[in-house]
């Protein structure tokens, strides 16, 4: 399924053909149910075989295949790889929110890139601060900017063959960086507000674009927040990949890194071995999990 459309879902099949699809029975009922990059078993309709003028048939939706992996948001299924997207400028990067799109891709083992955009509106120092946020962090870093070409021949390397979402605030030039690395895609971009320092929401929907190079991207419409559901606070402490190397030697087998005495995390935060500013993510993820449960 390739993007959903006024209670229809456009599906496209082996050959690149488009069907509108309803969905059948149960499939329909919970909304939300079958998502972009879904696989799908549909029928197209009679006399639909030939989709029509407009390149598009119609049929329905029989049956959903088991997905690969999900993400919440953006609503996404059976992506391998997150291109996480932020602007070292206009709008400055959420690093909260980063954070919980990294523990989605995590927790779903995708691949992970972190593309810092803008890097033409930016100076040294904006530079350095954004490179601190995110050091020593496990996650494949590209500097890029959409509007100069930076980056640009990079990112498309890492998205050729495979199937990849953009997420990222509004704003930030997830769309214009897709336009730069292929420009037949043709895709609205905005601009951002001066007075409020946000993007407009420019793209509406999410919508599943075939690459000319080879492989699949997803682009999405920029959000600012993000919450865990159904996250066990014990298992958050898995999804911080550089706590990995020490969480063995903690004195406690179920140490949950916050206070517990013999701790090899925070030993290791004190250290200068684990980012700090991603632990005090950490706690906070962890304080909000944990108050969600009680
Ligand atoms: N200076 C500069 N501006 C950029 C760059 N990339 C994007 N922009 C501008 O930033 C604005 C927003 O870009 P979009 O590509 O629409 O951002 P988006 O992330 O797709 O936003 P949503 O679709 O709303 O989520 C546009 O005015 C772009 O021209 C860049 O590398 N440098
Ligand atoms: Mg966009
Ligand atoms: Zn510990």
């Amino acid at each position: 399924m390739i993007r959903a459309a006024g209670g229809f879902f456009a599906v496209r099949d082996a050959g690149g053909a488009v069907y509108l699809c309803r969905a059948r029975g149960r499939l329909k009922l919970e909304s939300g149910s079958i998502l972009v990059g879904d696989r799908v078993i549909f029928r197209p309709e009679e006399g639909a075989e030939e989709p029509g003028g407009a390149g598009e048939g119609a049929g329905v939706i029989e049956t959903l295949l088991p997905r690969r992996s999900v993400l919440r948001r953006p609503p996404v299924a059976n992506v391998e790889q997150i291109v996480l997207v932020l602007a070292l400028k206009e709008p400055a990067p959420d690093w909260q929110l980063a954070g919980r799109i990294l523990l989605q891709g995590e927790r779903e083992k995708l691949a992970l890139l972190c593309c810092l955009n803008k890097i033409d509106l930016a100076d040294a120092a904006e530079r350095e601060e954004a490179a601190a946020a995110l050091d020593p962090l496990p996650y494949r870093l590209l500097w890029s900017s959409a509007r100069e070409g930076a980056g640009v021949g990079q990112l498309g390397e890492a998205l050729r063959g495979r199937c990849t979402v953009f997420a990222g605030p509004s704003g930030v030039g997830k769309s214009s960086l897709l336009n730069a690395v292929h420009p037949g895609l043709g895709l609205k971009t905005g601009t951002v507000s001066r007075k409020i320092g946000r993007g407009r929401h420019v793209t509406r929907q999410v919508e599943l674009l075939e690459l000319p190079a080879g492989g699949f991207v997803v682009d999405t419409p920029g959000f600012s927040r993000l919450s865990f559901a159904g996250l066990e606070p014990d298992r958050l402490g898995d999804l911080f990949p550089e706590f990995a190397p020490h969480r063995e030697s903690c004195s406690f087998r179920n140490c949950n890194h916050i206070h517990e005495p013999g701790c090899a995390v925070r030993e290791a935060v004190f250290a200068g071995l684990i980012n700090r500013c991603r632990y005090r993510q950490y706690q906070h993820f962890w304080k909000e999990l944990n108050d969600k449960e009680r």
